[in-house]
């Protein structure tokens, strides 16, 4: 059993790439060029092989390294059977949604034997993010990390780590996920849940034929290791742990926070957490510590069998002796079970923006538009020209569903982006997407009916906008936003109460992400200035909600100046 050497020092490899080949302006910083071959590899987990669609023939696919302000040009060539589309998540992209991604937001997908070069123009963001497919089903396997380091010249906010360890969470089906995305089409029903929870693509020595593969990473004693963790599963949210070990978070969502030391995190698809490791743990001791994973549920579905969903990974000391190498320990006393609601939110509410004199933090204090927003999980009739037409796998023979505000979102046939841009918007979409649930809040009824449409909010640029999302399905839903962070200023359970709520608030120092884990039967609200113009995808990232409709965009329009204005729109767009 070989140590899978960290990417051999990562560290320095880090400044090669950064020096390498790049073209530097010392007012605007680097433009970086990286090539991303999409293609079909095969790959076999739990003792199943299937192809899978991947970035340069790797899943994860390639990371890529930037300082803060640079530009990366990533020309994308499809050299796979099918259409697909980048993203390139919790990238603001500034007055740029040509290069954001969605497919049928912003653009038209790219079609198999063609390319299309996104611009990723990196402004504020410091830290980790990551990229992935935004098409179907496809980012389960096209997906990586991006690595943004301070400016050249500027330093962390903390003790410079000895070594750097990605920690790309997933999923695994034994089946084609795009086959089963189909059937859930054909069928209005759910999605199986997936066969393994993984750990940089490997579910671990828990599972069948997975113990050679199995991601081990070697340590050294008094070593600090910074772990750039990516949830990048379609399904879970994930607890994380190492066994005798502590993990101390530096940032969420490539935004630096407070230190703040645990036994364990929650981790929601979408979000990435900086987190330092101390490698203190040799005295006397094993030399083998796992790392796991496990999927946070809240849910009531018992169809997740405990062990299926712990991905584990071996963190091994190689400065003591091999004698000690006994079965790793594993963190069974910090690793929360599959539904501790309690613990989930015990880790959540200790977030706080690092809000130093070098990191700042901009919480809006007045806010010019409030929305609340309705999520909830629904039903469609099976066949909409025929009502008597009972066929379907979901609910009461139904199709599920999922809306925001009672509004489940349909794509259209062209991208919203192309409409708006060419002023033929009113034909593709309707700009009458609620501000409120009709009829005020609902409480959980079941799965009531709802209706398909593709309505959008617009905004005047520069609004301040506060959205309190109110949930009222039976399970979280990490909510993530385009174009922009926001302030989680709070969060609660039950109903809003706009009049008593709003005083729970933290204006001062409340975290700045790009997703947001809105809690089952409870409250989320944040705050952003709507000042990036263009049109942005706001979506649950449960890929299963996204297909059912669980989104809406919103339009931020030019402001008055040329910097507030979105760019032109780039010749190489691909059709429809
Ligand atoms: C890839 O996997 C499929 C399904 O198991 C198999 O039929 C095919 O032969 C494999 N291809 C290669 C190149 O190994
Ligand atoms: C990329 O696509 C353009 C058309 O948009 C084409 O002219 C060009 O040759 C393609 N480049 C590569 C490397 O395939
Ligand atoms: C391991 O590191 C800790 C401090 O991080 C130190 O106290 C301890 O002595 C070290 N143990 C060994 C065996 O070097
Ligand atoms: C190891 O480091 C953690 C912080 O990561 C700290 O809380 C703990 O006290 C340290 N343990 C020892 C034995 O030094
Ligand atoms: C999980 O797997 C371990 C090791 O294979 C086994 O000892 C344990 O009984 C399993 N637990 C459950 C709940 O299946
Ligand atoms: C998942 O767990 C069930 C029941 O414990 C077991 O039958 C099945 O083989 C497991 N699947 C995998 C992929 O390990
Ligand atoms: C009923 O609806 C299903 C799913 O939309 C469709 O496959 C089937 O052909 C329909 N059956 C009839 C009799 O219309
Ligand atoms: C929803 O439920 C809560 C507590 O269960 C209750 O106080 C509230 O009045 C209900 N709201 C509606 C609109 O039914
Ligand atoms: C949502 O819309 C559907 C279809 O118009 C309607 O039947 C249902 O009552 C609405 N639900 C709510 C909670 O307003
Ligand atoms: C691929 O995208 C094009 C352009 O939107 C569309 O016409 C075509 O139907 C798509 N192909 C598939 C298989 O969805
Ligand atoms: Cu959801």
């Amino acid at each position: 059993m070989g140590t899978a050497k960290i990417p051999a020092a990562l560290w320095l490899l880090a400044g090669v790439v950064l020096t390498f080949g790049v073209a530097v302006s010392p007012a605007q910083g680097a433009t970086r060029h990286y090539d991303f071959f999409i293609t079909e590899t095969n790959q076999t987990r739990l003792c199943h092989e299937k192809s899978v669609l991947t970035v340069n023939g790797q899943s994860p696919g390639p990371t890529i390294y930037a300082r803060k302000g640079d530009v990366v040009v990533v020309n994308v060539h499809n050299q796979g059977n099918k259409n697909i589309t980048i993203h390139w998540h919790g990238v603001d992209q500034p007055r740029n949604p040509w290069s954001d991604g969605p497919v049928y937001i912003t653009q038209c997908p790219i079609r198999p034997g063609s390319n299309f070069t996104y611009q990723v123009i990196l402004s504020v963001e410091e830290g980790t993010l990551w990229w992935h497919a935004h098409s179907d089903f496809d980012r389960l396997t096209v997906h990586g990390a991006i690595v943004i380091y301070p400016k050249s010249g500027a330093t962390f906010p903390f003790k410079k780590p000895d070594n750097e360890i990605p920690i790309i969470l997933g999923e695994w089906w034994n089946e084609d996920v795009n086959h089963l995305l189909e059937e859930v089409k054909r069928t209005g029903g759910d999605v199986k849940p997936s066969d393994a929870n993984t750990i940089n693509s490997q579910p671990g020595d828990m599972f069948p034929c997975s113990k050679d593969g199995t991601f081990k990473v070697a340590v050294q004693n008094g070593s600090t290791y910074l772990l750039r963790i990516i949830n990048a599963g379609l399904t879970n949210d994930m607890f994380f742990a190492i066994a005798g070990h502590r993990l101390t978070v530096v940032a969420i969502d490539a935004h630096y926070t407070k230190p703040v030391t645990v036994d364990y995190i929650m981790i929601a698809p979408g979000q990435t957490m900086d987190v330092l490791l101390e490698a203190n743990r040799t005295l006397g001791a094993n030399s083998r510590y796992y790392m796991a994973a496990r999927t946070f549920i809240t849910l009531a579905r018992d169809d997740i069998p405990f062990n299926n969903s712990t991905a584990t990974a071996i963190l091994e000391y190689t400065d003591s002796a091999a004698a000690r190498a006994g079965p790793p320990d594993f963190p069974s006393l910090s690793l929360p079970a599959i539904k501790d609601e309690n613990a989930a939110m015990a880790f959540v509410t200790q977030l706080r923006s690092l809000a130093s004199n070098d990191h700042p933090a901009h919480v809006p204090m007045s806010v010019d538009e409030r929305m609340l927003i309705d999520l909830a999980i629904n039903v469609l009739p099976c066949d909409p020209t025929n009502p008597n037409n009972r066929t379907c796998t979901g609910p009461s023979q139904n199709r599920f569903a999922a809306s925001l505000n009672n509004v489940s979102f349909e794509n259209p046939p062209i991208d919203v982006l192309d409409a708006y841009y060419s002023g033929n918007g009113l034909g593709v979409y309707e700009e009458d997407f609620p501000n409120k649930p009709a009829g005020g809040s609902a409480n959980l009824t079941g799965l009531g009916f709802t209706k398909r449409g593709t309505k959008v909010k617009v905004l005047e640029y520069g609004t301040v906008v506060e959205v309190v999302f109110h949930d009222t399905s039976s399970e979280n839903h990490p909510m993530h936003l385009h174009g922009f962070s926001f302030y989680v200023v709070g969060r609660g359970s039950g109903e809003f109460d706009e009049r008593r709520d709003p005083a729970s608030y933290n204006l001062v120092d409340p975290p700045y992400q790009n997703t947001v884990s809105v809690p089952k039967d409870g409250w989320a609200a944040f705050r952003f200035r709507a000042d990036n113009p263009g049109v942005w995808f706001m979506h649950c990232h449960f890929d299963r909600h996204v297909v059912w409709g669980m989104n809406t965009v919103f339009i931020v329009k030019d402001g008055k100046t040329p910097k507030a204005r979105m760019l032109p729109r780039p010749s190489n767009m691909p059709q429809c």
